[in-house]
């Protein structure tokens, strides 16, 4: 008998890409560089000599590159999207995505962010490809900026630590909102607002080089980026009523390591400074108290202008956006748990929990924890842009790719989701990461795939970049045609 399906009739069933980690076409049809070409070659340097990064230019990141002995510098041709876009949204469309998320480069419309005009050939190219996901009747979610600030941002003002900063990149969501405003409903402002806190070149683009007011550099950035978020949020609101911003972060879910009071003061305190924060600030419209302890302890003093603070009050999200890989531990003292990697932060490894082959912890029942942790505080609809499990996917002689780890992963994640639905939390769609296998944005690798969908290349650039349709490209078919009753 047809199980009934517990998803709202029209949830939004899809996938990710990122422009930065799929387009290629880096230095062409007008794109200048950004921060994610150096913060996948950072990957591969000493990521504390950020001196090395000022004014860098493709040449001396692949002197760099050579230097280093490496070789992986797969990003020069992502998966080459820019060219292969119409069949890899024809792909998506046949497993029968419902929405299909990636991000617009603001380097390939202002190349140094500065310009007066945008790039036209950028804006066509855009316009292609939302032409191509409305012939499937897909909705596009844009994420306006996915780690891709222009470089010479970061090299004229550090990045989001000027001020200025803010109305360059409220000119570029203006422009993608007249050009695409009335085509597209569903925005995300930054992705993963808490990453720049973890690694200077995520979506903070702020180049400190390690002085004494580093982490004041980040906060004030961070600051500068809510003022963003919330003046975007405006405009897209007069340019379409019924467009929708969301706010975005990488939900770093946090798990006290013990019982122990300070474990658990430990881990509220680690959620409130890594996650809750940017969700409060965007969603509730203010700066929370516990904030200033953490400030008056780090030596942060926030600068504020005139209207600032109404300006967050007035203009929040829409909804909530987050991405969902692993659960983190917190402990506050030393004790024998070992430290693992998890998505951008180092946690204490959960004994309970399995991990990927990257280490990263995998955690089912924590989807559900969060979804109703989140839903409990915000009450705004919530909407899971990225989920999945990188894993190293091989191609048999037949040419069919078996990658039942990545069926079992999804499936355990969205029978959670099922549950939360029970629970009462308004969940309106589910785009994993990633559609389609696409460089990683934290090592550079194209063997930590993600995809439903193989790409024929390997961590060197090398290969044919044909697509092959994986064992969960079926799978994940037959899902959204139940409309999650058939996991
Ligand atoms: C998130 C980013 C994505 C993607 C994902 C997987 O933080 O928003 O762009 O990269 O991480 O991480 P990785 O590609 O490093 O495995």
């Amino acid at each position: 008998m047809k199980q009934e399906s517990i998803f709202p009739e029209n949830f939004l069933w899809g996938g990710a890409i990122a422009a930065c980690q799929a387009e290629g076409a880096y230095g062409q049809y007008g794109r200048g560089m950004a921060v994610s070409d150096i913060s996948f070659y950072d990957s591969q340097i000493d990521r504390q000599d950020l001196a090395k990064h000022r004014n860098v230019t493709t040449q001396k990141i692949e002197e760099a590159m050579a230097d280093s002995g490496t070789t992986r510098y797969p990003k020069r041709h992502g998966i080459d999207f820019y060219h292969r876009y119409k069949e890899d949204i024809a792909l998506c469309a046949e497993m029968g995505f419902k929405v299909f998320r990636f991000s617009m480069a603001w380097s390939r419309i202002f190349p140094t962010g500065e310009e007066l005009t945008p790039n036209q050939e950028g804006l066509d190219f855009y316009d292609a490809v939302l032409t191509e996901i409305e012939k499937y009747g897909m909705e596009p979610l844009v994420t306006i900026s996915h780690f891709e600030m222009p470089l010479a941002l970061v090299n004229q003002y550090k990045g989001w630590t000027d001020r200025k900063v803010i109305d360059l990149f409220v000119r570029f969501a203006d422009c993608l909102f007249t050009n695409f405003g009335q085509r597209v409903t569903y925005w995300i402002s930054f992705n993963e607002m808490n990453a720049g806190r973890f690694s200077t070149f995520k979506s903070t683009g702020v180049v400190a080089d390690k002085t004494d007011n580093y982490i004041q550099d980040c906060y004030q950035a961070v600051h500068h980026q809510f003022i963003a978020a919330a003046l975007v949020t405006k405009r897209l609101h007069e340019i379409n009523p019924a467009g929708k911003m969301g706010c975005m972060i990488a939900r770093f879910t946090t798990y006290a390591a013990t019982c122990k009071p300070e474990d658990v003061l430990q881990m509220m305190h680690d959620d409130q400074y890594d996650n809750f924060f940017y969700t409060d600030v965007m969603i509730r419209g203010t700066y929370p108290g516990y904030m200033n302890r953490f400030f008056k302890d780090n030596g942060v003093s926030i600068i504020w202008e005139e209207g600032d603070k109404a300006l967050l009050k007035e203009y929040t999200a829409d909804y909530l956006a987050f991405s969902y890989y692993v659960s983190n531990v917190s402990s506050a003292q030393p004790n024998e748990l070992d430290v693992t990697d998890a998505n951008l932060k180092k946690s204490l490894k959960n004994p309970y929990l399995e991990s990927s082959a990257w280490g990263w912890q995998i955690d089912p029942k924590g989807l559900r924890y969060t979804l109703n942790n989140l839903y409990d505080r915000y009450q705004v609809p919530l909407f899971i842009v990225e989920n999945g499990i990188g894993a190293e996917d091989t191609v048999e002689a037949d040419g069919s790719v078996h990658d039942p780890y990545r069926i079992d992963y999804l499936q355990r994640h969205l029978e959670q989701m099922k549950e939360a639905l029970v629970d009462g939390v308004d969940l309106i769609g589910y785009t994993t990461w990633s559609s389609i296998d696409i460089v990683s944005s934290g090592t550079s690798e194209m063997s930590k795939r993600y995809g439903f969908i193989y790409v024929d290349q390997d961590d060197d650039g090398n290969g044919t970049l044909n697509r092959i349709r994986k064992d969960s490209f079926y799978w994940y078919q037959q899902v959204i045609k139940s409309n999650g009753a058939d996991l």
